[in-house]
C-alpha cells in the first residue's frame, strides 16, 4: 500500500468494546427510566461521551443540568471501566493482531484515532500498550467526531500529512471526518457501506490487499 500512516479508529475496529458501552449505557438509562435499544446505541458509534449522552436523553421527559449530565456520564463511564477491566488480550483476535504485525513489518507507522477517554486503558488491557507508534485520543481533542481533530493530530504526532495516512473506521461519523480532513480512509461494517469510504473492507485482513 501507498500509504506511509495508518490510523486505526479503536472501538469497532482494533477491539469490540461496542458492547460493553452498549451494556454500561443500558444500565444508567434503565436506572434512570429513559428508554434505549440497539438502534439508539448505533448511533453512539465515534461519538463522545457527552455527546452520546445527549443523544440518548433525547427520549427523556426531563431536562437536566449540566451538573446532572456529569454525574449521569461518570456513572456510565463507571460501569463501563469495570467491565473494561475483565478484558484481556484474549480480546484481540488474531487475525487483527496478524494484519497490524504485518503492516508494521512493511514499515507503516501505526496510530490510534479513537474518541474514547479510555483508549490506553484498553490497549493496555489487550495487550498493545507501547504497540502503536502514536496515540490520538479522547484526552488530546476538544472536537470529536465528525470533526477532523483526533485524526489530524494523529498525522501530526505521526509526522505525516493527512494525505500520507489511511484511515481505518467502522462509524459514519468517523469516515466524514477523515474525508473532512483530507485522509483516505477504509471502512468496515457500516462503514464499509458509506459512500464516502475510499476502500469499502469485507474484513480487517483486507487491509493487506489495499
Ligand atoms: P469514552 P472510537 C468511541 O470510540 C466509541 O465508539 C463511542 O461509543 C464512545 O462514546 C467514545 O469512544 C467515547 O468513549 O466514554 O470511553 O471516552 O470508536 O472513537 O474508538
Ligand atoms: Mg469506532
Amino acid at each position: 500500500m501507498e500509504y506511509k500512516g495508518i490510523i486505526f479508529d479503536l472501538d469497532g475496529v482494533i477491539c469490540f468494546t461496542d458492547k460493553y458501552h452498549y451494556m454500561a449505557w443500558k444500565e444508567m438509562a434503565d436506572e434512570i427510566g429513559v428508554y434505549f435499544d440497539e438502534k439508539i446505541n448505533n448511533r453512539l458509534r465515534g461519538v463522545s461521551r457527552m455527546a452520546s449522552l445527549d443523544i440518548i436523553l433525547e427520549k427523556s421527559e426531563k431536562e437536566y443540568s449540566a451538573d446532572e449530565k456529569e454525574i449521569l456520564a461518570s456513572k456510565k463511564n463507571q460501569i463501563y471501566k469495570e467491565l473494561l477491566l475483565k478484558m484481556t488480550p484474549n480480546d484481540l483476535s488474531d487475525e487483527v493482531k496478524e494484519t497490524l504485525d504485518a503492516l508494521k513489518a512493511d514499515g507503516h507507522k501505526l496510530a490510534i484515532g479513537s474518541s474514547s477517554k479510555n483508549a490506553k486503558l484498553i490497549l493496555k488491557q489487550i495487550g498493545l500498550d507501547g504497540y502503536f507508534d502514536a496515540i490520538s485520543d479522547g484526552t488530546n481533542i476538544t472536537h470529536s467526531k465528525p470533526h477532523p481533530e483526533v485524526f489530524l493530530k494523529a498525522a501530526e504526532y505521526l509526522g505525516l500529512k493527512p494525505e500520507e495516512c489511511l484511515v481505518t473506521e467502522d462509524a459514519v461519523a468517523g469516515i466524514d471526518a477523515a474525508s473532512t480532513g483530507g485522509f483516505s480512509s477504509a471502512g468496515i461494517g457500516e462503514a464499509a457501506l458509506y459512500e464516502k469510504t475510499t476502500y469499502p473492507l469485507q474484513t480487517f485482513s483486507d487491509l493487506l490487499k489495499i
